[in-house]
């Protein structure tokens, strides 16, 4: 069996691009999905995953990975209300599991998902694309959320809901007790208690690396490169806990090797995020196409390390440059990503063929 191939789709009347768009970019057969309705903390009802369920059967689609399903501040925090979060989290597990879901893709990320600080960069050939700008970062994270909450085309985004960007003095205040080492714990708590029902229930925990893979705005961020990768992987030492390995989030720094951390943790890793980065010296970096030419993060050898180990695991093309005039969520586009699996496919059918 190959990879098998995803892309994220946030939901009928909640993205520009259709199902039926997605079922004419070849060999994809997950389609990576959420309740984007839901805030952390929430029960995923089973009436509301039947729904989706019901949209994605008409196309053929199998709904094998959510992305995300997010984690309440009080669980990353350590208040005591966590348990009751938590128990939520494992009701939310065990819902999915009536639908055939086998990975849970999440984040531990305090206060921000992804943190960009331009959302439409232009690239240099008429397109745009995600970016960073490093100095820009440690003034007013305020000021940063407004930005993307007014640039983000009139959607939603997960980690950037405008009720968590409204309180964000009260977060931050939150999280001040919270130094890096109390995070860990905080997070070995949480996969703790919730992986007796991921063994029950068959369905793999995999985290999202910290994106930027480096502190930002005083904020502690945990899994930023391989030796945080080797104690997170440790700490809970369960088949069911797992990663979603994102070569874009770890390529941000040039010291990550994300094809070296995929030979050595294959087997860890239940979904593959295939993105390319650019970096400039001063430290900023763009988001690129999927060509390995275009960006240093090493496409060609990432996607050649996942063949040698013989992934059978998920795998989706992350963000996307802005092309063509397409008007879509930021790195969400539909052309630059099927260009990205065609991409990813052309080099894993090419060492298929070698191998015969
Ligand atoms: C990002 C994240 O890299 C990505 O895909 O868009 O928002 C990611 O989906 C979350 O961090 C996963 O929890
Ligand atoms: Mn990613």
């Amino acid at each position: 069996m190959p990879m098998q191939m995803g892309f994220r789709w946030y939901g009928e009347g909640n993205d520009s691009i259709s199902l039926s768009d997605i079922k004419q970019i070849p060999g994809v057969t997950s389609i990576v999905w959420a309740l984007h309705h839901k805030q952390p903390g929430e029960v995923w009802e089973k009436e509301e995953i039947a729904e989706v369920k019901k949209q994605l059967d008409e196309y053929g689609f199998n709904m094998d990975v959510v992305e995300s399903v997010n984690v309440h501040d009080d669980i990353k925090v350590g208040l005591p209300t966590r348990d009751k979060y938590i128990e939520n989290y494992i009701q939310t597990i065990r819902n999915l599991k009536e639908f055939g879901v086998k990975v849970i893709c999440y984040n531990f990320m305090p206060i921000f998902d992804w943190t960009r600080t331009d959302l439409f960069h232009p690239v240099g050939d008429g397109s745009t694309a995600l970016y960073y700008e490093k100095s820009k970062i440690h003034d007013d994270p305020k000021e940063m959320a407004e930005y993307i909450l007014n640039n983000l085309n009139g959607m939603t985004f997960p980690g950037w809901e405008p009720e968590r960007m409204a309180r964000l003095d009260e977060l931050f205040e939150l999280y001040k007790p919270v130094t890096k080492e109390k995070l860990w714990e905080n997070l070995k708590y949480f996969l703790e208690a919730i992986m007796p029902v991921c063994h029950e229930c068959d369905i793999k925990m995999a985290i999202h690396q910290d994106d930027p893979p480096w502190d930002i705005f005083g904020l502690p961020r945990l899994l930023v490169n391989e030796e945080a990768i080797e104690r997170f992987l440790k700490m809970v030492d369960d088949p069911y806990n797992c990663l979603t390995l994102c070569s874009g989030s770890l390529g941000a720094n040039p010291n990550n090797n994300v094809a070296d951390i995929v030979r050595k943790h294959c087997d860890r890793i239940a979904f593959a995020h295939i993105r390319n980065v650019k970096h400039f010296d001063n430290g900023d970096f763009s988001e690129a196409s999927h060509r390995d030419c275009d960006g240093d993060t090493g496409i060609l050898d990432i996607v050649k390390a996942y063949h040698d180990c013989g992934y059978e695991g998920y795998i989706r093309p992350d963000h996307g440059r802005h092309i063509w005039g397409e008007k879509c969520r930021p790195g969400y586009g539909l052309y630059d990503r099927a260009l990205g699996i065609m991409y990813i496919w052309g080099i894993w059918d090419m060492l298929d063929k070698l191998d015969k």
